[in-house]
């Protein structure tokens, strides 16, 4: 188990993964969080990380800072993607390793698996072929910092590990409709639909690409799991092992949001990866497993959304 009084370091703590950390290690009782916001540090600036790190000398680090998005937003900045992600990844890992972090836990994504990865995709699946096209740059990036963890354990001893969570949702997530992922698109869309009466909500793609959804809840629930458990090389999935497609997806939103309304497919639009659902066997037999259905997710995150639209805090 890590220290709870120890100061953690939550790199990235206002996105998706990073607020949802920061709440459940304040559940958890840990007693010393630090944080960085953007305007405060730079993580793609190696001296600027390597200041704050020796001010703030964490003992412990959820790497989850990055610039992530949806399907077009990774391919239509696919430089920024690769940049920002590579950069962050090096100065937070090489900052760790120079003040002496005791244990790091660095987060990558389902999409550094090959594009035509037999599914569900097990942990050894990677480098075994040609990435999807549409994230390849985010992909190289979260691989790189695969790598980074591995090769500061082998050749200077860091206990660096490394999680690679499948398709997240949940409270806090980015809902503007061009640069974030279906599950808020497709939430918002309903409830404008709704709002304005409209009959038709459009869907991105042919409907046919198979996903996996993680409630981030989860996720973060799994990350101090393998904080306090894991210790080894190899990166591990995070995961339900359940997947459907995204029309059954839009399905379950719009009879959450907006029964009423017809799914018109987007065929303009692409669908990237046709199947990413993760062999989550090796997390499992460490002992650890989502426990936050789909539909109950859904429903958590919506009357999320709703309340923070009425407070003006949600991010478009
Ligand atoms: O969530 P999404 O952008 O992530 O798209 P990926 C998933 C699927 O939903 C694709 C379809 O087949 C989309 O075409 N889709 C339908 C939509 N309607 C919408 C919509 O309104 N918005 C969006 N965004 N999609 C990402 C990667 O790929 O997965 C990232 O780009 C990251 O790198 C993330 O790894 C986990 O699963 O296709």
């Amino acid at each position: 188990m890590i220290d709870r009084d120890a100061p953690v370091f939550v790199a990235g703590h206002r996105g998706l993964v990073g607020s949802a950390i920061l709440r459940r290690l304040e559940a958890d009782g840990f007693s010393d969080l630090r944080t960085a916001g953007r305007e405060e540090l730079d993580l793609r600036d190696q001296s600027a990380v390597d200041a704050w790190f020796d001010a703030e000398r964490p003992r412990h680090v959820f790497l989850v800072a990055g610039t992530v998005g949806g399907i077009l937003a990774n391919s239509t900045r696919p430089a920024e993607f690769l940049y920002d992600n590579l950069m962050i990844h090096g100065t937070v890992v090489h900052a760790s390793h120079r003040v002496g972090v005791e244990k790091l836990l660095y987060l990558g994504s389902s999409c550094i698996y090959p594009r035509h990865a037999e599914q569900p995709i097990t942990e050894e699946a990677l480098l075994g072929g040609p990435l999807e096209p549409t994230n390849e740059g985010y992909a190289l990036a979260k691989i790189a910092g695969i790598k980074l963890c591995e090769t500061y354990r082998r050749q200077y001893g860091c206990d660096f590990i490394s999680a690679m969570p499948t398709n997240l949702y949940g409270p806090g997530d980015n809902f503007d409709l061009e640069g974030g992922h279906v599950l808020p698109a497709l939430m918002r869309r309903f409830h404008e639909a709704r709002e304005a009466s409209a009959g038709t909500v459009a869907v991105w793609g042919t409907g046919a690409p198979r996903r996996e959804f993680l409630h981030v809840d989860d996720l973060a629930d799994a990350c101090v799991f393998l904080m306090d458990h894991y210790s080894d090389a190899g990166h591990v999935n995070v995961g339900t092992g359940v997947d459907g497609t995204i029309r059954e997806l839009a399905e379950a939103v719009r009879d959450l949001v907006h029964p009423d309304a017809a799914i018109e497919f987007d065929t303009s639009k692409p669908d990237g990866m046709p199947r990413k659902v993760l062999d989550v066997s090796k997390l499992t037999a460490l002992g650890w497993q989502a426990s936050i259905p789909l539909e109950e997710g859904l429903a958590g995150t919506y009357a999320w959304y709703r309340q923070a639209l009425a407070d003006g805090t949600v991010r478009h």
